[in-house]
């Protein structure tokens, strides 16, 4: 469906649909008439591209009745609006919990209009996947008890050298009916059941115990964990992680702890003592998607963190947009003045890549240079990495 008060944009985005082999393509000039369209059920639409700027009802109104009326198909904004306003649009139409497949500035690009289609595709793909339900606290508690939760490991690599510096330590279910889960699917489930300390055990012994194997194997790698704020209300905690990287035989500066504060922390005497603790114990304690939710400035005001993650968000496509590059330097400045290290997280392609590097950011990890993988798997990921290094700058 396509939604344009202007005939000519409205040709002309059809003949490129056209071209691009869609062959079902429904055109309005009023987004009343769109709506009305589609809320009398007859048609189901896979894609919507709608301007913002129309007369009688405008773009940002459309999206919100899409909202109401339950529209499941993806949309994209094409606008001949700025960048900005552009944003905000697509940051409503996910408030609205619409599936969001980007901007199209206007005149829209054929090239730009085939990504679009690519990714709706991948849209309608993975339908299944979001309406999988939530497992109860039960399922998790015996998978526990069978072990069946196992880490994957995420490569984070110096930019100035290129080499392997550490990993970060992502756990993943392998669920004897579903297959593979991801922790989004159960780390909520954990907060909220009393069983996030269980998980974060489990976790953290297994992590330090591959650390232990890579220190043995010659690789000296900084291993993270991530843990939960939740994990930071046991007193003992400290005490805990000390221990237990002391019977594996690893130094507390080779751990560092990954702290996400998801939800706003009412009382946070707990958290400011263990994480003193931690840190007087040379654990290293990074703040995690830093700019988002409640991680944020006021947490590196009161917390003794010695590393910063900045959040993909941020991150991937920052190289063409002037916001998020502005986020991302003013980031790194500060942490340095902080005498902080800087992670970039998200780094998907060869520029994220390449602006990561020409802005200061001291480590890097993300899809492009490698993705969560079993621990048995980094050897051979090191010598394909090795293989990549002449092409990206590296000696
Ligand atoms: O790969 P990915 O889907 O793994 O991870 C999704 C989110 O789950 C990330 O935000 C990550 O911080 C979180 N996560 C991954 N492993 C753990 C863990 O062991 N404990 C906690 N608390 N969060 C985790
Ligand atoms: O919140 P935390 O930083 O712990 O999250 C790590 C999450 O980010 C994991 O789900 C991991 O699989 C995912 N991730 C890692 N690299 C990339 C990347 O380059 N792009 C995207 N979109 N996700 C990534
Ligand atoms: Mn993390």
């Amino acid at each position: 469906m396509i939604i344009d008060d202007d005939p000519f944009v409205l040709r002309m985005l059809a003949r490129q649909l056209a071209r691009l082999g869609c062959d079902q393509v429904l055109p309005f000039s009023s987004a009343r008439d769109a709506l009305a369209a589609m809320s009398e059920g007859d048609t189901s639409v896979g894609l919507t591209i709608c301007d913002l700027q129309m007369p009688e009802m405008d773009g940002v109104q459309f999206v919100g009745e899409l909202g109401r009326i339950g529209y499941s198909g993806a949309l994209a904004v094409a606008s001949g609006e700025d960048g900005r306003i552009l944003q905000t649009a697509e940051k409503l139409a996910r408030a609205h919990g619409l599936h969001v497949l980007g901007a199209l500035r206007k005149p829209v690009a054929l090239d730009e209009l085939r990504d679009l289609l690519a990714r709706s595709a991948a849209h309608r793909a993975a339908i299944p996947r979001q309406m999988r339900p939530a497992y109860p606290p039960e399922d998790l508690r015996r998978a526990l008890a069978e072990g069946e939760l196992v880490n994957h490991y995420q490569p984070q690599i110096d930019v100035a050298t290129g080499a392997l510096v550490g990993v970060e330590t992502l756990v993943r279910w392998h669920h004897p009916r579903d297959g593979m889960v991801f922790p989004d699917q159960f780390i909520s489930t954990a907060e909220e059941h009393d069983l996030i300390d269980d998980v974060t055990h489990v976790v953290l012994t297994e992590a330090l115990r591959q650390a232990r194997r890579w220190d043995d194997a010659g690789l000296d790698l900084r291993v993270a964990v991530n843990v939960s704020m939740d994990n930071l209300a046991a007193l003992g905690f400290p005490d805990f992680v000390a221990a237990s990287a002391h019977d594996a035989g690893v130094t507390p500066t080779h751990l560092v702890l990954e702290v996400t504060e998801s939800r706003l922390m009412k009382d946070q005497r707990a958290p400011l003592e263990i994480l003193t603790r931690l840190a007087l114990k040379r654990i290293g304690l990074s703040i995690d998607d830093f700019g988002t939710g409640h991680s944020s400035l006021a947490q590196l005001r009161d917390f003794p963190f010695d590393e910063l993650k900045v959040d993909r968000s941020f991150i991937h496509g920052a190289s063409r947009d002037s916001a998020l590059s502005a986020i991302v330097v003013a980031s790194c400045g500060m942490a340095r003045q902080l005498g902080m290290s800087v992670v970039a997280e998200g780094v998907e392609d060869r520029a994220d890549w390449d602006y990561v590097r020409a802005c200061g950011c001291h480590r890097a990890q993300g899809y492009f240079m490698g993705r969560p993988m079993p621990a048995p798997d980094l050897q051979s990921w090191m010598v394909t990495w090795e293989g990549r290094c002449g092409e990206l700058g590296l000696a």
